[in-house]
């Protein structure tokens, strides 16, 4: 399988960010692993021309269940693929808690996306009060159960492990810590699944840097890292994927 080294801009980036993409490209334009950034949506298309030929991949970061209609401020998982996506972010826990989505809406997002040919990456992750209380293995699959499409192929699913508490926050977990959610994550798949599961990519995601990626990226069953802010500039994103 190869891994793969996802960027997420969130709500950051400008026209002028797009010199990041091209001095990334420059320095890595053979990667050992799969890259990919998820820019806003409204920087999709630009980022499609400026890494035009590249080996680097475009995604969004969430998109609607219908392909179209009076759904004001939403996008379509076509319209993604239009602007240049062949990935979508589904279910973030940034989406999950400012626009109250549930497994429910992701997982139906989720089969929207793959039906239109997009990957769908679908993160998961506890609070800091769900790890406290002990509860970080049933939260993280009662959320793979109601998330993630049954009849997805390896090619058409990426999970993304983000613990809530580690986003954004300078922490992570511990090895260990991340080691036994990725080994419940491709046991609880596998169960869903089946024989697939073993070759569907279960990213890290949360506070991924420079610093720690090629610790975390030696755990067995991480199979890459959904980056946020360290995505942003080119030399550290570009350390991330070389860590790979
Ligand atoms: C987790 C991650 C990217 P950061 O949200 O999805 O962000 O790396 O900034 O913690």
């Amino acid at each position: 399988m190869k891994k793969l080294a996802a960027g997420n801009w969130k709500m950051n980036g400008s026209a002028a960010a797009l010199a990041e993409v091209q001095a990334l490209l420059a320095a890595h334009p053979d990667p050992a692993c799969e890259m990919l950034l998820c820019p806003p949506a409204t920087l999709l298309a630009q980022m499609n021309w400026a890494a035009r030929g590249s080996v680097l991949k475009l995604g969004g970061q969430d998109c609607h269940t219908a392909a179209s209609g009076a759904h004001t401020g939403d996008i379509s998982a076509d319209m993604l693929k239009e602007a240049g996506a062949t990935y979508v972010i589904l279910g973030h826990s940034e989406r999950r808690a400012d626009h109250g989505e549930s497994d429910a809406l992701v997982l139906a997002k989720a089969q929207a996306a793959i039906a239109t040919g997009l990957v769908a990456v679908v993160c998961l992750g506890e609070t800091e009060a769900q790890r406290d209380a002990g509860e970080t293995l049933a939260v993280i699959g009662a959320q793979l159960d109601g998330s993630v499409p049954r009849d997805a192929s390896a090619a058409q699913l990426v999970i993304a492990y983000e613990p809530v508490w580690a986003i954004g926050t300078g922490r992570t977990p511990t090895i260990a810590q991340i080691a036994e959610v990725h080994n419940f994550l491709r046991a609880r798949l596998t169960a869903h699944i089946g024989a697939e599961a073993a070759n569907t990519r279960l990213l890290y995601g949360g506070s991924v840097k420079p610093s720690n990626a090629a610790e975390i990226f030696a755990v067995a069953d991480v199979d890459g890292a959904l980056v946020g802010g360290a995505s942003l500039k080119a030399p550290d994103f570009g350390a991330i994927v070389s860590a790979l």
